[in-house]
């Protein structure tokens, strides 16, 4: 399997954010990916290319113009305002709050435009975003040009970036604009599975009213786990794309037996929808040693992950999400695809 991997990822580091009362280094940082990147070599996975530079014509198709346009704006405007380090918000537009106009103060307009203050940014961290965002189209096409499987070794992730909003370290939705993208080029259904811990809201919001994407979620009930306000079974869609997003809540502790029964039901429901591709949101956070996670799985089970996916038969696109167990996350992310490329 071929991964698109770029260095440019490495500019989005040592910021922080704010977690358990305290402001600490984002667990989302560079060494993960540099992980993963070595045991790819490491296991002889396969050839590791860079990124074609892509527009952001797909990423408008699934984002808001204004939040686009934002992202490369909000550095440049801190500093503006005399201050350096991590750029973060603090104040959100909650219930009672006007959330229908932008602030002109990069304070008021970051939290106009995110969710939490997971999305520390610092000097580099558009073009880590935005070479992030080229790593998943450039794998995407990879697949749209035959090959059964690509990886596109995304980051900083995307899964909890919506329509017009960032959280949760993401920023551009990559595995939506990698769907968008596939379905442009004349797919006519994609499905999602999204496999990450965290429930991927971003994705959900941007598909949930429609019916050629279909959003597959596996992750930590939302009563007790990040992100907290969306995730519960209920959540099925609406108008047209009510019945295509299925939520697939698990509480804290669950084992790989009980994750995997998620999965089996997840995969007997994509198969019934017959998407002509798959974008996998892979997280491995699902890992019991994840510092921030409250899961079981074990090394042993990421390769089963990966050979339940390859045995739909369909062309996938590996999209990497979370897993900030930073030691273990090679052996893990890269033991999925091992596992699909061994079925
Ligand atoms: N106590 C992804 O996995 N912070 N994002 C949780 C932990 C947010 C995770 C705080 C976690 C976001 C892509
Ligand atoms: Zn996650």
């Amino acid at each position: 399997m071929k991964t698109i991997f770029s260095p440019r990822h490495l500019g989005h580091a040592n910021n922080l954010e704010l977690v358990a009362g305290a402001i600490v280094p984002a667990y989302e940082m560079p060494s993960r990916a540099q992980f993963i990147h070595d045991r790819i070599i490491e296991v002889g996975l396969g050839p590791i290319l860079g990124p074609d530079e892509h527009t952001l014509d797909t990423a408008a198709r699934v984002h808001r113009k204004d939040f686009l346009d934002f992202l490369p704006t909000v550095y440049p405007r801190w500093k503006e305002a005399g201050r350096d380090g991590t750029a973060l918000p603090f104040t959100w537009p909650t219930r009672g709050l006007r959330g229908d106009v932008v602030p002109d103060f990069i304070d008021g307009a970051l939290g106009y435009y995110s969710f939490d203050a997971g999305i520390g940014m610092v000097e580099g961290s558009w073009d880590a975003i935005k070479s992030s965002h080229d790593v998943a189209l450039t794998a995407a096409a990879l697949v749209k040009g035959g090959e059964r499987a690509a990886y596109a070794l995304c980051r900083p992730p995307g899964h909890h970036a919506g329509a017009g909003f960032m959280g949760g370290y993401c920023f551009i939705n990559n595995a939506a604009v990698a769907a968008q993208w596939f379905l442009d080029q004349g797919a006519s259904r994609v499905a999602i599975l999204d496999v990450d811990y965290h429930h991927g809201n971003g994705t959900q919001e941007i598909f949930y009213r429609r019916k050629d994407v279909q959003v597959i979620n596996l992750h930590a009930d939302p009563m007790q786990e990040y992100p907290y306000f969306l995730g519960h079974k209920d959540e099925i869609g609406e108008g047209e794309g009510e019945g295509f997003n299925l939520n697939y809540p698990l509480r804290w502790g669950a084992t790989f037996e009980t994750w995997n029964e998620a999965l089996e039901d997840g995969c007997r429901k994509l198969v019934d929808y017959a998407p002509d591709v798959v974008v996998v949101s892979l997280g491995v956070d699902t890992f019991e040693k994840d510092p921030i996670s409250k899961f079981k799985l074990k090394t042993e089970d990421f390769p089963k992950i990966g050979a339940r996916i390859a045995k739909l038969g369909l062309p996938t696109l590996f999209v990497q999400e979370g897993g900030y167990a930073v030691a273990d996350i090679g052996v893990n992310a890269v033991g999925v695809l091992q596992g699909y490329e061994g079925a």
